[in-house]
């Protein structure tokens, strides 16, 4: 069996929608993809003086192992040409992995689930539409319940797009 990658796509900086179909496409040509939400439009978490995101979570069926992952997916972002800046500043793409089945990983370069994915409604919200009742590992809450708990003020609205 292999653990399912869940994988949180973000967007900020020149053509958003582009950036996440692309991003979509070099996740397909890596496995199966198996679940995919909406794509929601979310206020800038973090830092908040940047344009507004585009976000959407993607469930990949892949046989790789967690820092596999990571490479994969710091490889796709490089190829939409993302040029790293200060910690939380805009982006053309952004892959984080947020869980990969229910593994329970830290090393320097990843840790498993996501340590800050319930703290944000960006990253929960497109979460329990696709995966509402996956046990997070750690929170032993499902994605719907973190939804609900989700502290998070900051607004996140449905798109048509998906
Ligand atoms: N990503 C960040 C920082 N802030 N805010 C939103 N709304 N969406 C993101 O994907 C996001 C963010 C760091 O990766
Ligand atoms: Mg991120
Ligand atoms: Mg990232």
């Amino acid at each position: 069996m292999t653990d399912p990658a869940v994988i949180l796509l973000g967007s900020n900086l020149g053509p958003r929608e582009t950036w996440l179909a692309r991003a979509r496409a070099a996740l397909a040509a890596l496995g199966t993809v198996t679940h995919r939400s909406a794509i929601y439009e979310t206020a800038p978490w973090g830092l908040p003086d940047q344009p507004a995101f585009l976000n959407q979570v993607v469930v990949v069926a892949a046989g790789y192992a967690p820092e596999e992952w990571l490479e994969k997916l710091l490889q796709i972002e490089r190829d939409s040409g993302r040029i790293r800046g200060p910690r939380w500043a805009a982006r053309t793409l952004d892959l984080d992995l947020l869980f990969l089945g229910d593994r329970i990983w830290q090393t320097e370069k990843l840790t498993l689930p996501h340590p800050r994915l319930h703290e944000r409604r960006f990253t929960v919200t497109p979460l329990a539409e696709i995966l509402p009742d996956f046990v997070h590992p750690v929170l032993r809450k499902t994605c719907g319940e973190l939804l609900q708990q989700c502290p998070d003020p900051l607004p996140v609205t449905k798109t048509t797009l998906r």
